[in-house]
């Protein structure tokens, strides 16, 4: 009796095909109406001698299926987890399929690009008010007041601040450097990427638009360090190992010495083509910061050196997505950031290359 209840019971635990059918299993044996259950109930009509004998027979059966209930468990368990790990495999390296129609803008696509470039080489992300006073947008650069550029900047003046300090949407990006240079202590090494205003609107031109600029401060900078970096970045960003950049002797008045950076292209029937072909295209201003610009800022020129660069991120993005007409990026057309546009998600990355 015993015997055969367990072969059956064993035989239907290892037929069991997942953890429900072992528990239907278990229920019918060990549950309070189950096979086991009852022959202990009647445990109670058999004399003492007899009782002691089947009792012990019941427990020692009751521990075996016990036991390979658990066991079956288990494995059960393990397949299942198996099982499920098989069926949901996702394949983490395919593209995006994109669920909806947003598009990420070409300029928040380049600055990310930008940002990922800069970040791998140990720079941060500083940010700054639009809004800046006359001090931060130009004194504190060693623009004196009166000087031509902030004419030639096509300033875009708002009315004095309350304490009577000239307020500017600002022409640059360069004031969140300097409120980091005289906020934190050298070394610094940031970015600073946003608008900036010029009261200016035609083919090239519009009144809002946006730069990037770089600034490293320390204490043994020097020329070889801003031209590594500047060459880093043309050919990370351009995805071209081996482009041409060159620097030309320049003037700002916020560097000394200062230069334009220009990289290789080809000019060929209105085409313009970014590469080792002979021809030169100007993308970048830059410089060791000028002493008095450091002084400004309470860091001492003695003891530190740093260098600068900026540039104009609609004019870049233009050139590496074959962007024609820089108004296109400000109208809102959504059959143009259709086109230009990128998938959400589908974001660079130094891990999976920057251009795909
Ligand atoms: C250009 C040229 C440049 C800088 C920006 C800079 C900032 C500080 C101090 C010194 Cl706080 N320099 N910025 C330096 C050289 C060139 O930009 O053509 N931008 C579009």
């Amino acid at each position: 009796m015993v015997d055969t209840l367990k072969a059956e019971t064993l035989q239907a635990i290892e037929a069991a095909a997942d953890p429900a059918g072992l528990e239907e299993v278990r229920v019918a044996v060990l549950g309070k109406k189950g096979r086991v259950t009852g022959l202990m109930k009647d445990l109670g009509g058999l004399d003492p001698e007899e009782r002691k004998a089947r009792g012990a027979a019941l427990n020692r059966l009751k521990e075996e299926i016990t036991a390979a209930l658990d066991a079956r468990k288990a494995e059960l368990q393990g397949g299942a987890l198996a099982a499920r790990l098989e069926s949901e495999r996702l394949d983490v390296t395919l593209p995006v399929r994109p669920a909806s129609e947003g598009r990420i803008h070409p300029i928040s696509q380049t600055i990310d690009e930008i940002t990922a470039i800069f970040a791998d080489m140990g720079f941060v992300v500083a940010e700054g008010p639009d809004i800046e006073s006359d001090f931060y947008n130009f004194t504190a650069l060693n623009i004196p007041p009166e000087h031509p550029a902030r004419q030639m900047h096509d300033t875009f003046y708002l009315p004095d601040a309350p304490d009577g300090g000239r307020r500017v949407l600002r022409t640059h990006t360069s004031p969140v450097q300097i409120r980091t240079m005289r906020s934190v202590k050298p070394p610094i090494r940031i970015i600073a990427p946003g608008r900036t205003y010029r009261s200016d609107y035609d083919m090239t031109h519009t009144p809002m638009f946006h730069q990037v600029e770089a600034l490293v401060v320390d204490e043994a900078t020097h020329m070889g360090h801003l031209k590594g970096c500047i060459i880093e970045f043309c050919r990370a960003f351009f995805d071209i190992d081996d482009l041409p950049v060159r620097f030309r002797p320049s003037f700002f008045p916020f560097t000394e010495p200062s230069a334009e950076v220009d990289i290789g292209c080809m000019r060929s029937g209105g085409e313009l083509k970014i590469g080792a072909y002979g021809d030169w295209l100007e993308i970048m201003g830059c410089g060791m910061v000028h002493p008095k610009v450091l002084d400004n800022c309470g860091i001492d020129p003695s003891r530190y050196q740093g260098f600068a660069f900026g540039m104009g991120i609609e004019r870049i993005a233009m050139l590496k997505y074959g962007i024609p007409d820089l108004r296109t990026f400000f109208e809102a057309d959504l059959r143009w950031l259709k086109h230009y546009g990128f998938v959400p998600l589908d974001q660079p990355s130094l891990a999976v290359g920057l251009s795909r």
